[in-house]
């Protein structure tokens, strides 16, 4: 769930920065997925914040406003606006080559204010704007920017903890799976989710597998090779949609045993809302199959068990049930 409030000391900062126009409000949004805000976005103003949580940790999201004018304030400022980040997340519109070298100038500055903050946040560099609908031989072009801009960046910054990602808001799984790799980095139990994902695929002979939290952002995924990989990425946004409709909808929605199955060439799909108790929002467990199987609900179980003792909240100092 989403709220906002006071910042306080237990909130983890993650830090958009970038010029302006980049498109960082806009893959917040798209987190949120409030997509038909982005239609209407405007540039902005200043520091904007929100607070959520993430499993049982809770995220401080800052959005800097890349206009000039706030960027020399920013710089001028950096106690107030760069100070304990946790995470940083730079973004670069690919599509605007021009302003790459500016781009690449307010990155050095960024990583300067880190270090007479005397932080050294790991940072996660977005080649965004990556459409998917463009022709081969413009994103042929893309790629070899990228290639050539990593190694710049490298070079230029010589900053230990770079990553860089090709993200667009007009590919889904490219902001949902980027920013949940980003954010389980915080979580220590991350690795014991997927091993408890990938124990339970085996078992059941799965090929694919993600566990989407509130917000659709993913906290722990199997797959078994590429093809469904891809398959599932390109599944998400249906369900989403599809959750989104049932919920609205009282006379079909708000079961625990809501699922779909459908099948597509040789694999089964299974999406599957978990209720969780205390939760206002249901998570949901996306499966892929192949051949024909039915998931009883006692199939589940043994995966509820184990994630259970793993996805405790803290905050609300009470165990999540499913
Ligand atoms: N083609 C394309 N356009 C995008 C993408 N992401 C954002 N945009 C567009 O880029 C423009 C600027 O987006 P914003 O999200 O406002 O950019 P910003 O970085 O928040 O800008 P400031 O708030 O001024 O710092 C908008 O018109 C968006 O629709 C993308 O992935 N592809
Ligand atoms: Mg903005």
């Amino acid at each position: 769930m989403e709220y906002l409030k006071e910042d306080n000391d237990r909130a983890r900062k993650i830090l958009f920065t970038g010029l302006d126009t980049a498109g960082k409000t806009s893959i917040i949004l798209t987190l949120k997925k409030e997509f038909s805000k982005i239609a209407v976005i405007s540039p902005t103003q200043g520091a904007q914040r929100r607070i959520f949580d993430f499993l049982d940790i809770e995220i401080s999201e800052w959005d800097l406003g890349g206009q000039e004018s706030y960027r020399i304030s920013y710089l001028r400022n950096p106690n107030m606006y760069f100070d304990n980040t946790e995470i940083a997340i730079f973004v670069i519109d690919i599509q605007n080559e021009e302003r790459i070298p500016e781009a690449i100038s307010y990155l050095k500055d960024v990583i300067d204010q880190f270090y007479k903050l005397k932080i050294q946040p790991p940072i996660n560099i977005f080649f965004h704007k990556y459409d998917p609908d463009f022709p081969d031989d413009i994103k042929e072009n893309w790629e070899e920017l990228i290639s050539k801009l990593k190694q710049e960046i490298n070079n230029e910054t010589q900053y230990d903890k770079l990553s860089f990602y090709i993200t667009s808001i007009y590919n889904l799984p490219s902001i949902m799976f980027t920013v949940s790799e980003i954010l389980l980095n915080l979580y220590p139990k991350a690795q014991l989710i997927k091993k408890t994902i990938s124990e339970f695929c085996n078992k059941i002979n799965c090929s694919s597998m993600l566990i989407l939290d509130q917000n659709g952002l993913i906290i722990g995924s199997y797959f078994k090779e590429k093809e469904s990989k891809e398959l599932i990425k390109q599944i998400i946004p249906y369900f989403i949609k599809f959750d989104n409709k049932i919920q609205k909808d009282n006379n079909l929605g708000g079961d625990i045993k809501d699922q779909l199955i459908f099948q597509r060439s040789k694999y089964y799909f299974l999406f599957r809302r978990i209720l969780l108790e205390n939760a206002p929002s249901p998570w949901y467990l996306i499966l892929l199959k192949k051949g024909y199987y039915f998931f009883k609900e006692q199939v589940f179980e043994p995966l509820i068990n184990m994630l259970k003792p793993i996805i405790y909240r803290q905050i609300l100092s009470k165990p999540y049930a499913f």
